[in-house]
């Protein structure tokens, strides 16, 4: 059995050089802007208010740092969670926006202890082309001491029948709810595997 038992806000980074140290694995949580990046941070980790989330899109403009400490078997693992602004917010001036997109480029490109990324999609919306396209990007630019997965948010917002065509549709995926915490825990299991290799 794998939980989280701590999650510790560490910093924020309004540029590549201010990003921590890259001693710690980390997990980066991406997708559209208003998805769920920060809710799911906070639901995984059981911590209200860890990330800041917000029904206004845009929220996050800072990358987010949080230390995490994974217990299973009563051994402590180490990890860090990053939060990143949403793509596609809107409420800043082009050219701002470019820039952004070039330091949060940079950021996942050149960023080394980065382990995993999440690619978070709004599950009433599973076929949007933003989200092909950043799975495409991800897919290209990762290193083979890298992976990925996708997690459908928003779960409790599907009728049975809308389920149905996610999970038909994308049979290796997570689909889960920060509001009602269903699938939550698998989400943290799975993870945990990817990070620290565990084959069940
Ligand atoms: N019903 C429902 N609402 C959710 C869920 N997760 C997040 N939300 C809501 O969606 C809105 C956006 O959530 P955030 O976590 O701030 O989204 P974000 O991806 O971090 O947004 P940015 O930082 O702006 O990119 C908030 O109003 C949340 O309450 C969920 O599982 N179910
Ligand atoms: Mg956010």
């Amino acid at each position: 059995m794998v939980a989280i038992r701590d999650a510790v806000f560490l910093t924020s980074a309004s540029t590549i050089e201010q990003c921590s140290s890259e001693d710690v694995g980390e997990v980066v949580f991406l997708g559209r802007s208003n998805v769920g990046k920060s809710s799911i941070i906070n639901a995984l980790t059981n911590r209200k208010g860890l990330a800041k989330s917000s029904s206004t899109p845009g929220k996050t403009r800072l990358i987010n740092f949080f230390n995490v400490t994974f217990l299973r078997d009563k051994e402590l693992f180490l990890a860090r969670f990053v939060d990143l602004p949403g793509f596609g917010y809107a409420r800043v001036s082009k050219g701002m926006k470019e820039e952004w997109q070039k330091s949060l480029n940079r950021f996942i490109q050149q960023r080394t202890s980065i382990r995993l990324f999440v690619h978070l999609v709004d599950s009433r919306h599973p076929f949007l082309e933003i989200d092909k396209d950043v799975d495409a990007y991800i897919k290209e630019i990762l290193r083979p001491d890298q992976q990925m997965i996708t997690i459908f948010t928003k779960s409790d917002k599907l009728t049975q029948k809308e389920t149905g065509v996610v999970l038909k549709n994308f049979p290796n995926s997570l689909l889960v709810s920060s509001s009602s915490k269903k699938g939550i825990s698998k989400a943290v299991e799975e993870i945990f595997n990817r990070l620290f290799g565990v084959v069940l």
